[in-house]
């Protein structure tokens, strides 16, 4: 059905510029499914139990979780999960031509495999820059990431070594 959307990310960590791409994509659709997919292509900071539970946290903050179910997947193609929860759209953030290329084969690809369409969201100027390679490495180095994550993110990061 296409008013089920799926969000795919690493969300390692979630950011602003997520959360953004999350809210207006849930306006847009009935169910938005946010999908923890695990990259193999990307070395992690944070376990995929601890990413569920930080967008879970932020989307709560954000007051959208009426409609957004939160999820991961590790076990084979995206569009299976999608199949499998009903969705015909994947929803994909564009914060540069380098997304437009880095997106553009997936996407032709999923169609391929599933039918399934991607559509490409622009996000608010203020979060374009945000990445969470840029908030890894300055989370890495002490920093403070308080301008580029949701609260329970930041909060969570500021908390220490012991995490
Ligand atoms: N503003 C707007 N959008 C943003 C921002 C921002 N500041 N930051 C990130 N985004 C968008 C990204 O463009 C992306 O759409 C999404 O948010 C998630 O970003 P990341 O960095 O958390 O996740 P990625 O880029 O590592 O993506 C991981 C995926 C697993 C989603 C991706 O690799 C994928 O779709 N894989 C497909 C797996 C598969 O089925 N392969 C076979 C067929 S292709």
């Amino acid at each position: 059905s296409n008013r089920i959307a799926v969000v795919p990310g690493s969300f390692d960590p979630p950011t602003l510029g997520h959360l953004d791409v999350i809210r207006r994509a849930a306006a847009l659709y009935d169910e938005l499914h946010v999908l923890v997919v695990h990259n193999p292509g990307k070395e992690a900071m944070l376990p995929i139990a601890q990413r569920l539970t930080l967008l879970e946290q932020s989307i709560a903050e954000e007051g959208i979780e009426g409609n957004v179910v939160v999820a991961s997947w590790s076990m084979g193609l995206l569009v299976d999960y999608a199949e499998d929860v009903g969705a015909g759209v994947l929803v994909k953030g564009i914060r540069s031509q380098v997304d437009v290329a880095y997106e553009t084969p997936m996407a032709i690809v999923n169609r391929h495999l599933a039918h399934i369409e991607t559509v490409f969201l622009l996000p608010d100027p203020t979060h374009a820059l945000v990445s969470s390679s840029l908030v890894r490495q300055v989370a890495g180095l002490g920093g403070d990431v308080t301008p580029f994550v949701p609260g329970p993110v930041a909060r969570f990061l500021a908390s220490g070594p012991e995490r």
